[in-house]
């Protein structure tokens, strides 16, 4: 976030509490340009790692690491730097995955003399990915502690935000949460650790990366109502916070009850606001998906010749895509089957029998390539034909991901 942006979220805030009838936010020390913790105006990343730390992390089943996954954190230079949590498979390992990625922020202590009311944390996100993603459904959750490490030997932490992120989070969004008065006390040191985790379905059917970026986190400290006769005012402070529950609810009437929930007090959630209007909206086949491209049908798989062991997917690239359509393919079953091919044994699972990828000139019709991989191969010659998803994404114009699925029926010929 700029810091402009940084300024203009503090003068909401600001507006917001004075017009709930609580005294100044400011604090000793404490800035009035954004978050004041791990360091003045949140951590931006724009030179370094502003003292946040990468975590050694792995991808792993049940504490054993998988070989063919990998996790990496690291500071990137997009987003005028920010923090990067990579999940990659390296292949179709069939197996649950625990894909989980870290970043400690510098340690900072709140000086003894801080009068405490409550905090907000705030910061940047979003969820890219180069592979295909579960349709419609969460991809990874990133969430955040507040950790207390004033004695080392026995540190305690509380969750001030858990969220899920999922293919329509591919732009960089901001978000806030509250942080309640008895998380955060005056002369004490604390961390900030951020933890971005696949969800075990997406883990499970990943096949190429999916990153989650990290931006502008910060920790804003605000102070208690003041006096005996703020006081009383106060308690309208409290109601002010009932009021941002209410400002969620006015996703529904932004159109007609926008003036029922007016006071102020819903600035501060404006963000919110958006983020469960985006979560909302449905993620496979949406109509601006439809608007892009249309999957026709899928094409048998033939064991010899030119196209072999290839399901070939027929497509529309439509006219209202800017030069082109492209993106992956991938064919998984649509339930579970036998995944054992030895006589008697069953061990039933969803399985990917095939990915791809593909890039077709608008206003064309033309088939993508989706290669089937061993398993898919020596399953459909035992198993087939099998009832499937194919799942297409494929880039809209302003560069966020579009899923589209059709569910088909795949099978390989000898
Ligand atoms: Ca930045």
């Amino acid at each position: 976030m700029s810091a402009r942006a940084w300024m203009t979220r503090a003068a909401m805030l600001t507006a917001a509490l004075a017009c709930a009838g609580v005294g100044g936010v400011s604090l000793a020390g404490a800035q009035d340009s954004g978050p004041q913790y791990p360091a003045a105006g949140g951590s931006t990343f724009a030179t370094g790692l502003d003292g946040w730390k990468p975590g050694q992390n792995e991808c792993g089943v049940g504490g054993t690491p998988l070989p063919l996954c990998s996790v990496t954190n690291e500071r990137i230079d997009e987003h005028q730097g920010s923090l990067q949590t990579t999940f990659t498979s390296l292949a179709n390992a069939g197996q649950v995955a625990d894909g989980t990625g870290s970043f400690t922020s510098p340690t900072f202590a709140v000086p003894a003399d801080a009068d405490i009311g409550g905090a907000t944390l705030s910061l940047s996100r979003r969820l890219t990915s180069d592979a295909p993603l579960l349709d419609g459904a969460p991809v990874a959750s990133l969430a955040v502690d507040l950790v207390d490490v004033t004695d080392p030997a026995a540190q305690t932490r509380a969750r001030v935000l858990d969220t899920s992120l999922d293919a329509n989070d591919s732009a960089w969004a901001t978000q806030t949460a509250p942080v309640s008065g008895s998380a955060i006390a005056a002369g004490r040191t604390y961390q900030l650790e951020a933890t971005s985790r696949l969800t075990s379905e997406q883990a499970q059917a990943l096949e190429g990366s999916v990153m989650v970026g990290l931006d502008d986190i910060g920790l804003t400290v605000t102070a208690p109502p003041k006096d005996g006769a703020t006081g009383a005012t106060g308690a309208t402070g409290a109601t002010g916070a009932t009021g941002s529950t209410g400002s969620t609810g006015s996703t529904g009437s932004t159109g007609s009850t926008g003036a029922t929930g007016a006071p102020g007090t819903t600035t501060v959630q404006t963000v919110v606001v958006q983020r469960s209007a985006s979560t909302a909206k449905p993620k496979t086949n949406s109509a601006a998906a439809r608007r892009l491209l249309r999957v026709d049908r899928l094409v048998p798989a033939l064991a010899h010749g030119p196209f072999a062991n290839q399901l070939r997917v027929r497509v529309f690239c439509k006219r209202s895509i800017g030069a082109r359509c492209e993106g992956t393919l991938k064919v998984r079953t649509v339930g579970r089957i036998n995944t054992a091919l030895r006589k008697g044994v069953r061990r039933m699972k969803k399985v990917t029998l095939g990915t791809g990828s593909y890039q077709m000139p608008r206003g064309r019709v033309g088939y993508a390539k989706v290669l089937l991989n061993d398993r898919g191969q020596k399953l459909l010659l035992a198993r087939g034909p099998v009832k499937v998803d194919v799942l297409v994404t494929v880039l809209d114009t302003e560069g966020r991901q579009q899923v589209l699925r059709k569910r088909a029926t795949a099978a390989l010929r000898r």
